[in-house]
């Protein structure tokens, strides 16, 4: 048994996700959280909400609300939705936690002492016709790397450079849109990543398994140019964490908050002691590698836009603390999800969100199509008709086709039990062994986080079974061979049992179902096949499941077409 702490990227609190942030970090994560859990291993898997920074000041403006209060709602709202798509948090936290505040000041408190803080007297945007600073995403302009117009101050969506807010070319405030923008004086905190350069270089040469992906944004952000630059971590804003060094007041940052990417990593940890403190678990067996943690497996899931942040400024937190802190040890980064020929977003209310998601069909048929087209190797996109015929095709036709027809034989021509009669022969013989190699291929795919592979892995497993069932013909069978009849449907009873067990990380509901129906108690892992399709013997009594998934008809597919083809209002 291995332990396992995965965390997902932390979504911003300011306002619902839309799909493709939610294939981008938490659903596939979850993916792999349950299937660790049902390979038998020890799992802590944490997400919370980033509610600090001008994304969460904004929002609250917008809605109307003070940000602590809008915080506390927008993060009921994200829990229930995470519940709603399954998503199996041991905690869902907040980067706003009492553990977190004082966390992220013990951080920067340790940084100080190890000289690795430096204050700089900089120059910071002030607009004039909103009477304030300007920080980070307050301020929009043209990306001074790949020329696009509409680059935030802390970062490029587009090309996914980190920026200050000085580098942008034709600034403009955010939020009134003015270009009477001047240049004042101010002082911030700056980490000195730079210092930690060459230990950030030999930590992430030493992992080799991470996908090329994430590598090659972490090589390019520490050697492109000049190198990894120092980085300021505080704003000015109300809003956030106060700037102190562990207890300590830190003079002259009294009006301060660290800046939200400081403190939102470091909330996977403050996660952990929030999950102790309401579970009276030991937090620092996952985290300290001077309290057990060594030997915890850490995978962290994000969006490629996150890198960056994942294998340098976090690490170099962590590094720069001098602390025993467990590091992570696999990071898995994802492409962008399309909408239907364009891109999801959030700020244009483009595309679909998970509240409007669950709205009309349940989580298991979104988490199918979402997995199976993981944005792994490149960009995917979402289209309508595509998911139509993906649900269609894999879960009705082939899962769910293959259910319905096992119990509704049986219970027609035996009964709702288990059929005793017959043994199993050359064909059963054939397709367990042919099950065996699959499953083994499917264990290996989702091991190393191939979520494409696992999936189609999986697909093919339900399609050897409805395979089987065409071949064998139980129901020619019968006429002659009753008893061979008896044993072909006893195999494919089992084979629901059995497919329950590897679906339940994909699509944990139907699983659940197909569980229930089974009448099955035992839900452990094939390691051994033909034991595995013997679980079930004959007499055990089951009962024949209402339809598992219902095909979307076209008129559905293109009534939802149109409805989430405009702008969310
Ligand atoms: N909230 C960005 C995002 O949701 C940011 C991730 C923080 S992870 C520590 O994509
Ligand atoms: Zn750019």
């Amino acid at each position: 048994m291995a332990r396992h702490l995965i965390t997902s990227a932390i979504p911003y609190i300011n306002g619902i996700k839309h799909l493709g942030n939610l294939v981008g970090s938490q659903l596939p994560a979850d993916l792999y959280a349950r299937y660790n859990r049902a390979r038998g291993h020890e799992v802590l898997f944490l997400c919370a909400t980033d509610e600090h920074g001008t994304p969460a000041e904004l929002a609250a403006a917008k809605a109307g609300k003070p940000v602590a209060e809008y915080c506390a709602e927008m993060h009921a709202i994200q829990s229930e939705l995470a519940k709603g798509f399954r998503l199996s948090f041991d905690h869902f936290g907040r980067s706003s936690s009492p553990q977190n505040h004082a966390l992220t000041q013990h951080f920067a408190g340790k940084l100080a002492e190890a000289g690795l803080i430096r204050e700089v007297s900089e120059k910071q945007v002030y607009s004039n016709a909103d009477g304030r600073f300007l920080p980070d995403r307050y301020i929009e302009g043209t990306c001074p790397n790949c020329g696009y117009d509409k680059a935030r101050g802390d970062q490029c969506e587009n090309c996914t450079i980190q920026l200050e807010p000085t580098d942008l070319i034709d600034p403009r405030s955010a939020i009134s849109g003015s270009t009477d923008l001047e240049v004042r004086e101010t002082k911030h905190l700056y980490l000195r990543q730079s210092a930690l350069k060459d230990d950030l270089d030999a930590w992430i040469d030493s992992k080799t398994d991470w996908p090329v992906l994430t590598t090659s944004i972490a090589k390019k952000w520490l050697h492109d140019g000049d190198g990894l630059k120092d980085r300021g971590i505080t704003r000015d804003l109300d809003w956030g964490i106060p700037v102190k060094r562990g207890d300590d007041d830190w003079p002259g940052m009294e009006e301060k908050v660290f800046y939200v990417w400081f403190d939102a990593p470091i909330e996977y940890i403050a996660c952990a002691s929030e999950w102790a403190e309401a579970t009276g678990g030991d937090w620092e067996r996952w985290w300290r590698t001077d309290k057990g943690a060594d030997d915890v497996r850490y995978t962290q899931f994000m969006g490629k836009d996150n890198v960056p942040f994942h294998t340098l400024s976090f690490p170099a937190t962590i590094l720069g603390s001098g602390e025993p802190w467990k590091m992570v040890d696999h990071l898995k980064s994802f492409n962008y999800l399309n909408y239907d020929g364009g891109q999801f977003s959030t700020s244009q209310g483009r595309g679909i969100f998970m509240d409007q998601a669950l709205e009309i069909l349940p989580a298991d048929y979104w988490r199918w199509w979402l997995l199976s087209h993981a944005p792994e190797n490149s960009d995917s996109e979402f289209t309508w008709e595509n998911f139509q015929v993906s649900v269609n095709k894999d879960l009705a036709d082939v899962l769910g086709n293959f259910v319905s027809r096992i119990t509704k034989f049986c219970r027609s021509k035996f009964s709702e039990a288990v059929p005793e009669d017959g043994t199993y022969g050359p064909d059963e013989a054939a397709l367990i062994d042919a099950l065996t190699t699959r499953i083994r291929a499917y264990e290996a795919h989702m091991d190393a986080m191939e979520i494409r592979k696992s999936a189609t892995e999986l697909r093919a497993i339900w399609v050897a079974g409805n395979e089987y069932l065409q071949n064998t013909a139980p129901w020619t069978t019968y006429k002659s061979y009753p008893a061979k009849a008896a044993a072909q449907v006893r195999l494919g009873l089992n084979l629901i049992r059995l497919y329950a067990v590897l679906s339940a990380p994909f699509i944990p509901d139907a699983s659940a179902r197909m569980l229930t129906a089974m009448n099955a108690s035992d839900a452990t892992w094939p390691d051994d096949v033909p034991a595995a399709l013997s679980a079930l013997p004959g007499g055990h009594g089951f009962a024949v499941p209402d339809v598992l998934f219902a095909k979307i008809t076209d008129e559905a597919q293109e009534d939802w077409q149109a409805r989430f083809s405009g702008i969310r209002g």
